[in-house]
């Protein structure tokens, strides 16, 4: 699974990437700093069951602290996009090429309106300007793929049986991601004309802006929260897009808690709304920190925001689960003898079947049945996983 980080330039992108990743790499207060995209490791936080067997897991991919699991996912810092990026300005082509294999947008914005629509320092811009821009660019992006071979294309699917159209749309976004799932969701929707050749103007362009929602779903980041006039920004964005979620996040804070964590100044688990002092502070330090805990951690529902994003966007947007695979009900380890060594994140609505073909293609073709670790109950092939359910597959 792969999270692409979006926007303008300036607004804390590569913050954002260096405070989940701890990686070296360049911020700077102007436009593109970033220009070649960095790629890292975020975590999703989950609950870990092991607390409830009262065991200490052991995972193989990622970590746990104090019974959080920390699941590994992939995160992609990018240039920033300028309006007409869709024509090629800014970095615009080599930008949207990075787009393409990410399964979700979190399009980050300079909530406190002191960088304009290309990154430069300014005062009062309005975020709702960035995020209606960015938004048509991506449109745009993709009205562009359908056009680039539309005449050929429109030919093709009226010789085609009805029943291939999906499929030969998706043919055309292939790299994207876009699945023939996709493309009838928006047919659905958007209730479109039967026959293609009658696709005017307008319909194309609701049809890609449709295609590129459904396929690449969007969280909004309200960033730099800390700074004067985000709050009063940030109520007000709030109130013009009353259906969206928007996040409220200091980057610049959580990277402040996890260097200090890195040096050894503090315990801090991420995504929590407090830090243990376990260094030698200096008084600079000691400011610092006690800044972002009065005026983050102690005011906002989920902290710096930063850990709520990655949820949100894998359990709430993507609509993925976590799930347990274990040898044995009995021990709840692997054939290494490792605790609850694996939490793999599916999408919902996966079968203990699905969860044996992801094991192993043998255990997929030789599944017998599944058994939950909780109730010892007896699960068919068709069961549907549950968010953290600890299951044992047993094989011919
Ligand atoms: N106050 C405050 N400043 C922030 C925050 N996040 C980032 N910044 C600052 O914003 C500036 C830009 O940060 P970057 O992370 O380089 O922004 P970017 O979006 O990656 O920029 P480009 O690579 O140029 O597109 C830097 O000076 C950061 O320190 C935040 O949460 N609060
Ligand atoms: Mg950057």
């Amino acid at each position: 699974m792969l999270l692409a980080f979006v926007g303008k330039p300036n607004v804390g992108k590569s913050t954002f990437f260096k405070a989940i990743t701890t990686l070296d790499i360049a911020i700077a207060n102007y436009p593109f700093t970033t220009i070649k995209s960095n790629h890292g490791v975020g975590y999703v936080k989950i609950n870990c069951p092991d607390k409830e067997f009262n065991l200490n897991c052991n995972p193989s991919h990622g970590f746990c602290v104090n019974h959080n699991r920390f699941v590994p996912i992939e995160i992609m810092d990018l240039a920033g996009l300028v309006p007409g990026a869709s024509e090629g300005k800014g970095l615009g082509n080599q930008f949207l090429d990075d787009l393409r294999q990410a399964d979700a947008f979190v399009h980050i914005v300079d909530i406190s309106g002191t960088t304009d629509s290309e990154g430069k320092s300014t005062e009062n811009h309005d975020p709702l300007e960035d995020i209606k821009f960015l938004e048509e660019e991506l449109d745009k992006w993709f009205l562009n793929i359908l056009l680039k071979a539309w005449k050929i294309f429109v030919k093709k699917i009226e010789t085609e049986p009805k029943e291939n159209f999906s499929k030969t749309i998706a043919k055309q976004f292939s790299g994207l991601k876009v699945t023939e799932e996709n493309v009838k969701d928006v047919i659905r929707k958007e209730n479109l004309p039967e026959k293609i050749s009658l696709w005017d103007n307008d319909v194309l362009m609701r049809f890609a802006s449709s295609l590129r929602k459904e396929s690449k779903p969007t969280v909004i980041i309200a960033n730099k929260i800390d700074k004067e006039k985000s709050k009063e920004n940030y109520q007000k964005l709030k109130l013009e897009f009353p259906n969206s979620v928007i996040i409220p996040c200091s980057a610049d804070s959580e990277l402040a808690l996890r260097e200090a964590q890195k040096a050894g100044l503090i315990e801090y688990i991420p995504g929590e709304k407090g830090f243990k002092i376990t260094g030698n502070l200096n008084e600079k330090q000691k400011l610092a920190l006690d800044k972002i805990k009065k005026e983050i951690l102690d005011k906002f529902e989920n902290g710096t925001g930063v850990q709520e994003v990655l949820n949100y966007v894998v359990l709430d947007l993507l609509k993925y689960i976590a799930i347990y695979p274990i040898r044995s009900v009995n021990k709840l380890i692997d054939g290494k003898g490792n605790i609850l060594p694996d939490c793999f994140l599916m999408p919902q609505g996966s079968t203990s079947l699905d969860l044996a073909f992801l094991l192993h293609t043998d255990f997929g073709n030789n599944f017998i049945k599944a058994i939950d670790a909780r109730t010892k109950k007896v699960l068919g092939k068709d069961y549907v996983l549950k968010h953290q359910d600890v299951i044992e597959i047993v094989t011919k």
